[in-house]
């Protein structure tokens, strides 16, 4: 690329069409993204497709798209799996970036925890090995505060620190970041990563996390519903709202290589609350909306988790910085699910 900078420079584009013509390929950007029906999927995908061009985003998720994604863009079936699957189609579309967003979250992954590990470790490892394979250049993988368990420092928890998670998905996500750091550092691969915080999002539902309580309790306050919360009232843990975890992560993926010192996976810290907190929240806007608590089996794997988190090395790497307070996302999202 160097070489081809110093060749540009001294070649205007009316002489020397071919050269420009490498050039635009070169810089070209074509993204697949995996797991796109999910929560942040559909979002990062209408997002990328604003940045990139509809047809230069490859939506694929391992159920059919109802039309959210199809309408606008390239649509696949692909199960994150299947190696052949991806590497089929990161041919046929000339691929460059991938960001995998399949996964099984904390509460699904206790009730199925062989199918947790086969699905978050098995598609890290296809992608990766694309990677390594030069395949494809830069790959996105998100972690999570579910790494860090009961003997990690409650609040403010550092980047680096005792990390000893106690559930599957945690595992999963640790052994990933392990992996992400290994491949990066043996083979080369440009690989980016975030620990993201619960996130509350109104377009597309978070399906079987443990800090989904964040996102139903906007439902059934709109619907007119009293909520029963599956937290106890003080549970406080780090939360984001979707725009924000969205910006975060496509500002990592643009930001130049150098910049990324950290190659397993990003501390980023956006909201921390309880669900008391959200509750009045909504509470100042909805004055009849009322609350009970009847703690389940997500208590015990919100209790092994952080309550705040230390996003020093995100914020001084890659200029990370936080937008959305309690109070606007509560006006966003009760605006947004009324409409
Ligand atoms: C979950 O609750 O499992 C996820 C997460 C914190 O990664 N939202």
């Amino acid at each position: 690329m160097d070489i081809l900078k110093l060749i540009l420079s001294e070649c205007k584009r009316e002489e020397y069409p071919y050269i420009y013509t490498l050039k635009d390929k070169n810089l070209k950007k074509i993204i697949l993204i995996i797991g796109a029906s999910g929560q942040i999927g559909t979002e990062l995908t209408m997002r990328l497709r604003k940045k990139y061009g509809n047809q230069n985003v490859i939506a694929t998720d391992i159920r059919e798209d109802d039309g959210t994604l199809s309408k606008d863009g390239p649509f696949e079936v692909l199960d994150a799996i299947d190696y052949q699957g991806i590497k089929d189609i990161v041919i046929k579309y000339e691929v460059t970036d991938v960001y995998l967003l399949a996964a099984m979250l904390s509460a699904t992954a206790e009730k199925f925890p062989m199918r947790a590990w086969n699905l978050n470790m098995n598609s890290l490892f296809n992608v990766l090995n694309l990677a390594k394979d030069q395949k494809i250049k830069k790959v996105f993988w998100p972690s999570s505060i579910a790494v860090f368990g009961p003997s990690s420092p409650k609040e403010n928890t550092p980047q680096t620190t005792i990390m000893e998670p106690s559930t599957v998905y945690g595992i999963s996500k640790q052994a990933g970041e392990r992996w992400c750091e290994y491949y990066h550092n043996i083979y080369g691969v440009d690989v980016r990563s975030i620990r993201y915080p619960g996130l509350i999002s109104y377009k597309t539902p978070p399906g079987g996390g443990t800090t989904d309580y964040a996102v139903d309790i906007y439902h059934q306050a709109i619907k007119g519903n009293n909520y029963v919360c599956f937290l106890d009232k003080l549970t406080t843990l780090p939360m984001m709202y979707i725009d924000d975890a969205i910006r975060a992560t496509i500002t990592i993926m643009d930001a130049p290589k150098e910049s990324i010192k950290i190659r397993s996976s990003y501390n980023l810290s956006g909201l921390s609350f309880n669900p008391i907190e959200i509750f009045e929240s909504i509470k100042q806007q909805i004055p009849i909306f009322e609350i009970s608590y009847k703690p389940d089996f997500r208590q015990k794997i919100a209790n092994s988790w952080p309550k705040s988190i230390d996003d020093t090395n995100a914020k001084d790497d890659w200029g990370w910085k936080n937008n959305t307070s309690l109070e606007e996302m509560t006006a966003i999202m009760l605006k947004n699910l009324q409409d």
